[in-house]
């Protein structure tokens, strides 16, 4: 069975004004869609075909098999990004703050380290919050299409600076798109709900 493109959590326009309808149609329906389309293509007529997806991009990264990893990784880091955000989102509470709190020092800290990491992308990439495999919360960054769990421990949120995701909005101010994302999008009951 090909994978299928994972419908938005919420409506394209759910998470205006912050982020777009226009860049939602675009980057959902056209970017996103083309990784899952050209992964179905990759892997067609293969032995990966009825493969989970995490299993598509470790084998695929194992193996060498640059496009494939590029785009599979692609597909599971917007499945990821989608469901790191949330109308109404922004500030951790509870247990997940007390978390950050605890590995970063307090929330600005965990604030600041993260956009330090998003800004810090050069080119196109992903920040992301882990789940080091020591068990501590980290800020990190990916370049390209890569996802944090080949190399990071457990992803527990992200933000994708590739330019498509906050040109149309913000044009060159990946900082404000930034901001925005963790003033008022980031989901933390997701996030928590990956803590191990
Ligand atoms: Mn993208």
């Amino acid at each position: 069975m090909p994978f299928e493109l994972m419908p938005l959590p919420y409506a394209h326009d759910a998470l205006e004004p912050h982020i777009s309808k226009r860049t939602m149609e675009f980057h959902h329906d056209k970017h996103h869609k083309a990784y899952v389309d050209k992964t179905n293509e990759l892997i067609a007529g293969t032995a990966l075909e009825s493969k989970p997806l995490e299993e598509i991009v470790l084998k695929a990264h194992r193996d060498k098999d640059q496009m494939l990893f590029n785009q599979s990784g692609q597909v599971w880091n917007h499945d990821f990004f989608w469901n790191s955000m949330t109308p109404g989102g922004g500030k951790p509470k509870g247990d997940m703050l007390a978390r950050l709190e605890k590995d970063f020092g307090s929330y600005d800290e965990f604030a600041k380290a993260f956009k330090a990491k998003a800004t810090g992308q050069f080119g196109s990439g992903w920040a992301w919050l882990v789940q080091g495999k020591d068990g501590k919360l980290a800020a990190v960054n990916t370049p390209n299409g890569v996802p944090a769990f080949v190399e990071h421990g457990t992803p527990l949120l992200t933000i994708d600076v590739w330019e498509h995701a906050y040109y149309l909005d913000y044009q060159n101010r990946r900082p404000d798109f930034v901001d925005v994302f963790l003033n008022s999008l980031a989901n933390w009951d997701f996030a928590a709900s990956r803590l191990k």
